[in-house]
């Protein structure tokens, strides 16, 4: 086993890395900007280096990256998620570096980043795939409106080199076509630098199930069930569950199946994700797989007993996995909400500042994984994410009144969290009863948006008038 690992990432992910690395007797380094010099990452792990001045391109930074990973002596490198995670050229550059790259080979990452070639080797490879095309580059707007004409409106427009929400486009009829298929591949260029955009059938109000697998190095792959991320705001997911309110145990195992054959297709190697759409007769599509550890794993770990980051370390050492699909047992409903520094009433606009009180929900079958403390002081540069609060039970229904309890636990002062916004949605009835699909959130925000929170200030403020005016009255 490695006696020493870099992180390159930073915030509640690198400090879940540094808790697995100490777990395993693995000595952890940790890289940092300038902004994040008081972050949690930095004085939990064993060694830490400091990166240039930039917030943001530090963590991107190939080259010195590696120098410090040599420096420090780390013999494998864990790119957690977003950054650097889903880079075939830093997976590829490590691995050159003598380096142990924690993930799937770069290979995979660039098939799966390219979402024509991941379609091709689903087709190819007998893995339901949305009726759709490859890139439309070479085609006239005539060629395209008869091909979207066959597949049948509503269409979906999406970039080649996308993923999550960026460069995707709905189309209802054919008035809209050529004007959405020029806005898509200008969305296309600008965020990705490729403007490639290919179609497919649109699934209207798809539910977002995604498949957790585990991967050796010789060839065993496994799935550890699903969770359900249909609950989502501009492709920011907010809450998720596993397994879903929605899927039964005859599909769960047919998608199971799917997602397993999904990832030998890719010969996978690591943990991954494989997304899938599910549409209202239940019938299922690959939609995309994700190449890294995922913000909502721990809801996976909370029903299987199994711990994720330690698995992609261990398998990344060139262990075998000595699981079989027999030995994964699902126990009960776990639930993730994101509690994310926000102004839920300013069209959650990020709300970065300094953690005056943190008190984290805390009892029986609930975690937070979090890299906030009382006195922090949240830099603005990055993600609005602070907490991911955990929570288990026997029974989906139970799973949410434990969220309820352990929302309303949950005290942070100094920044507008969404919190009250979370809470809200777990007195929802459709919600309770696990009736929702991606369009949740956009139906219902309206009666979702909770009061406005008061800071700090104005509280004081409020309660200053409030005493005045008791005073005037004796
Ligand atoms: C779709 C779709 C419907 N039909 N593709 C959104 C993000 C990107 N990863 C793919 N997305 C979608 N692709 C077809 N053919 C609907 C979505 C979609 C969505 C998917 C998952 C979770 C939330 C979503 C919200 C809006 C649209």
């Amino acid at each position: 086993m490695f006696r020493r690992i870099l992180i390159a990432n930073r915030g509640e992910i690198a400090v879940r890395i540094i808790r697995a690395c100490k777990d395993l007797g693995i000595e952890s380094v940790a890289i940092y900007s300038q902004a994040d010099s008081k972050s949690l990452h930095v004085k939990m792990a064993d060694f830490a280096y400091k990166l240039s001045d930039d917030p943001i391109g530090g963590y991107l930074d190939i080259d010195l990256i590696i120098k410090i990973a040599k420096e420090s002596k780390a013999e494998a490198i864990h790119p957690g998620y977003g950054f650097l995670s889903e880079n075939a050229t830093f997976a590829k550059r490590v691995q050159e570096s003598g380096i142990v790259w924690i993930g799937p080979s770069a290979e995979v990452i660039a098939n799966m980043g390219d979402k024509n070639v991941a379609r091709a080797l689903m087709q190819q490879n007998g893995i339901p795939i949305v009726p759709g095309t490859d890139p439309l580059n070479d085609k006239n707007m005539q060629e395209i409106a008869e091909i979207a004409k066959r597949i049948g409106y509503p269409i979906i427009f999406k970039a080649s080199a996308g993923g999550g929400g960026k460069g995707i486009r709905v189309v209802q009829r054919e008035e809209e076509l050529s004007e959405s298929f020029e806005a898509c591949k200008r969305e296309a260029k600008a965020f990705f630098g490729n403007d490639d955009v290919f179609m497919e059938k649109c699934i209207t109000n798809p539910r977002h199930i995604e498949f957790q697998i585990i991967a050796d190095s010789y060839g065993n792959v496994i799935h550890l069930g699903e969770r359900d991320c249909s609950i989502q705001r501009r492709h920011q997911k907010l809450i998720e569950i596993a397994p879903s309110p929605s899927i039964d145990e005859g599909l769960r195992k047919r998608m199971g199946a799917v997602a397993i054959a999904a990832a030998k297709a890719t010969k996978y190697v690591n943990a991954g994700t494989v997304e899938f759409l599910v549409d209202e007769y239940n019938h299922f599509y690959f939609m995309e797989m994700n190449t890294r550890i995922q913000v909502e794993h721990g809801i996976t770990e909370e029903i299987t007993g199994l711990d994720l980051v330690v698995r992609q370390i261990r398998i990344a050492g060139g262990e075998i996995l000595e699981l079989e699909q027999g030995d994964v047992t699902f126990q009960g409903y776990a639930i993730e909400a994101r509690i994310n520094a926000e102004n839920v009433n300013a069209d959650f606009a990020p709300n970065p500042g300094k953690i005056t009180t943190y008190y984290p929900a805390l009892g029986p079958s609930v975690r937070v994984d979090s890299c906030i403390y009382k006195d922090y002081e949240i830099p603005p540069f990055y993600d609005s994410m602070i907490a991911k609060l955990i929570v288990r039970a026997t029974s989906y229904d139970l799973a949410v009144k434990k969220l309820s309890r352990a929302l309303s636990e949950f005290t942070i002062r100094g920044v507008k969290t969404t919190i009250p916004f979370l809470q809200r949605i777990c007195h929802d009835p459709q919600f309770k009863k696990g009736f929702f699909d991606t369009s949740y959130i956009p139906t219902n925000l309206a009666h979702l948006i909770p009061q406005e929170q008061k800071d700090d200030l104005e509280m004081v403020a409020i309660a200053s008038a409030l005493f005045a005016l008791k005073k005037g009255q004796e």
